[in-house]
C-alpha cells in the first residue's frame, strides 16, 4: 500500500547508482557520470575524512528514510543503491561493520520536499579521497572527481568523528580543520552569492558523548576542539548524531546493535532541505 504523502515534510528519493573503480582507467567516464555534465548545484554533498562514519550514516539514513522516520520518507525507484545500503543495514545486523570503503559509489536521488523536487546526488567514496582532496590538492582522478562534486553542492554534510578529533592526533586535525574548511570555502566559492547550508554532524555520539558533554554543545566541541575549522570554514550548524549503537561482544569489541534506534541522522538533512526550501532554491 502506497503511504499517504505528506507534503509539509516527506520526501521521496528515486535512484540510480553506480560504482567506480579506480584501479580500472575509465576515470574520464567517471568522472563525467559523477559531475553529470553540467554545472547544476544539485548534490546533497556528503564530506568525511577515512572513518568518520560515511558508509554508516548514509545506510542508516537510506534506512530511516525508506521506513518513513520523523515525518521523512524515501523510495528508491532503482533497487541497485537501495539494494547496497540495505546490504549495508543487513551486514550491521548480523554484527559486522561496513568495510573500509574501497571504492567511490553514488546513488541518483530524486526527492519530494513539500511541493519541491529535485534529484541529488550521493556519493560514498574512500576517507583518503577526502584527504588528497582537500589537503594535499592531489591530481588524480578520484581526487578531482571528489573536487567537482562539491563545486556542485547544494548543501553540505559533513561527517566528523567527535573521537578522532579528540584523541587522533595532527594527522586527523588536519583533516578536520585544514581539510574540511578547504572543501567549504571552495563549495561557497562555487556558487558564488547563494548561501549553501552546511550541517556538521558529530558522528558515533552513542561512544563520544562524553567529550561533547565536557564541553556543553556540539557547538562547544567544535569550538573547543576544531578551531580552524570555526576560523576558515565559514557558517554551519553543528549537529550531534549516533548512526548505530554498539555493545561489546564476549571479547570486550564494540559491534553494531541495530536493534538500538539510531539518533540524530534524519535532523541534519531536514535542516538542509528546510534551508534550501526557504532560499527557495531549485535544483532542477
Ligand atoms: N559506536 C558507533 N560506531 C560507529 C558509528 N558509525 C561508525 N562507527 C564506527 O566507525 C567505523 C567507520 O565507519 P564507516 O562508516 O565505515 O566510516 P567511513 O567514513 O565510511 O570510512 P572509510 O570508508 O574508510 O572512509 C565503523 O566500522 C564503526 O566501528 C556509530 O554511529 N556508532
Ligand atoms: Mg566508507
Amino acid at each position: 500500500m502506497t503511504m499517504p504523502f505528506d507534503p509539509e515534510t516527506d520526501v521521496r528519493m528515486r535512484s540510480e547508482s553506480g560504482v567506480f573503480d579506480f584501479t580500472e582507467s575509465k576515470a574520464k567516464d567517471d568522472l563525467e557520470a559523477a559531475v553529470g555534465g553540467d554545472d547544476s548545484r544539485d548534490r546533497i554533498v556528503v564530506l568525511g575524512r577515512r572513518g568518520a562514519g560515511k558508509t554508516v550514516f548514509l545506510a542508516r539514513l537510506y534506512e530511516a528514510l525508506w521506513q518513513k522516520r520523523d515525518g521523512l520518507l524515501a523510495r528508491a525507484v532503482d533497487g541497485i543503491s537501495h539494494q547496497r545500503f540495505m546490504e549495508c543495514v543487513a551486514r550491521m545486523e548480523a554484527g559486522q561493520w561496513p568495510e573500509a570503503t574501497l571504492a567511490q559509489s553514488w546513488s541518483n536521488l530524486e526527492i519530494r520536499y513539500g511541493t519541491h523536487e529535485w534529484v541529488l546526488r550521493v556519493l560514498d567514496y574512500p576517507g583518503e579521497v577526502f584527504r588528497r582532496a582537500f589537503v594535499e590538492d592531489a591530481q588524480d582522478e578520484a581526487a578531482r572527481i571528489l573536487r567537482a562534486y562539491v563545486d556542485q553542492a547544494a548543501a553540505v554534510l559533513v561527517l566528523l568523528d567527535p573521537i578522532a578529533a579528540v584523541q587522533g592526533g595532527v594527522e586527523a586535525t588536519v583533516d578536520a580543520e585544514f581539510g574540511v574548511s578547504s572543501a567549504l570555502r571552495r563549495v561557497q566559492a562555487a556558487a558564488g552569492d547563494v548561501e549553501v547550508p552546511v550541517a556538521i554532524v558529530l558522528t558515533k555520539c552513542d561512544v563520544a558523548i562524553g567529550h561533547i558533554r565536557e564541553v556543553g554543545s556540539a557547538r562547544a566541541f567544535v569550538d573547543h576542539y576544531l578551531p580552524g575549522l570555526v576560523r576558515d570554514g565559514g557558517a554551519f550548524r553543528v549537529f550531534a548524531a549516533s548512526a548505530v549503537r554498539s555493545r561489546a561482544d564476549a571479547l570486550g569489541q564494540l559491534r553494531p546493535a541495530t536493534d538500538k534506534n539510531a539518533s540524530g541522522i534524519v535532523r541534519p538533512l531536514q535542516w538542509c532541505l528546510k534551508r534550501l526550501v526557504k532560499d527557495g532554491a531549485s535544483l532542477e
